[in-house]
């Protein structure tokens, strides 16, 4: 994926790989269709949780409310980190991977929903206003040491409108309101594969049908203050068909 540079390893970084499978025993199966072994584990994370800016509504208050959530941190029990992009960093897949079905972005009381998501490319994101006013999405590239190019901005003025928009390259991209919502952002990022996950209000992920072998698996989670490409981090894993690999990491934001 040349699209995403991949951040240098430092012994800063809080890496840490707490789970290796077990070797494959006696497993004698000739052939298989498609590759079956899981990673799956849960992200916490490590240390005190950072400062988050309010962020203040400045306009469109009947509609928008008084108070936006900030949603750029996201911490449940026992750390569990909530939103954090967990993929395969070295995957390799044959053609075109398959269509997310269903995705979708709605716009309600100003709000971005999902604030982050993960998707294939050549998937048509349903981009709904869920408001009585004007929003106006703009998809930013957000991949690091490269320039915000857009990806798509629409202008969307009547409630219920619904609009396809396809996801036609690799790469992080952040969105944002040109419609004076300065509050409202959000997150998607595309893969040309589909080993990637979204961990969920307990922090946890599961990937799928991964082919075996030893995988580097890399960590994304927007920068809390809402500035730069975010923060990464990676491991390694052994991945064994038919079998469910362990990731249980910490992320220091
Ligand atoms: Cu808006």
């Amino acid at each position: 994926m040349p699209a995403v540079r991949l951040l240098g390893i430092s012994s800063a970084l809080p890496l840490l790989l707490l789970s290796w499978s077990a070797a494959r025993a006696g497993e004698t199966r000739a052939s298989r269709t498609r590759a079956s072994g899981t990673i799956e584990g849960t992200i916490r994370l490590e240390g005190a949780a950072p400062a988050v800016a309010a962020r203040p509504i400045t306009r469109d208050a009947s509609v928008c409310g008084k108070d936006a959530p900030n949603e750029s941190v996201v911490v449940g029990k026992a750390g569990a980190l909530r939103n954090v992009v967990v993929f395969v960093e070295d995957a390799r897949f044959a053609g075109t991977p398959p269509p997310v079905a269903g995705a979708s972005l709605d716009q309600r009381q100003c709000r971005y929903v999902p604030h982050v998501q993960a998707l294939t490319v050549g998937t048509p994101l349903s981009v709904m206003n869920n408001d009585t006013i004007l929003h106006n999405v703009h998809g930013n590239e957000a991949n690091a040491g490269a320039p915000p190019l857009t990806v798509f901005n629409v202008a969307m003025p009547i409630k219920g409108q619904k609009l396809p928009v396809p996801m036609r390259k690799p790469g992080l991209v952040k969105l944002q309101c040109d419609a004076g919502h300065t509050w409202m952002n959000a997150w998607i990022y595309v893969f040309d594969h589909p080993y990637y996950a979204v961990t969920d209000d307990s922090g946890a992920f599961v990937i799928a049908d991964v082919p075996p072998g030893e995988h580097v698996v890399e960590l994304w989670h927007e920068p809390p203050d809402g500035q730069g490409p975010g923060v990464r981090a990676i491991a390694k894993v052994k991945v064994v068909d038919g079998k469910r690999a362990r990731l249980d990491l910490t992320l220091h934001l």
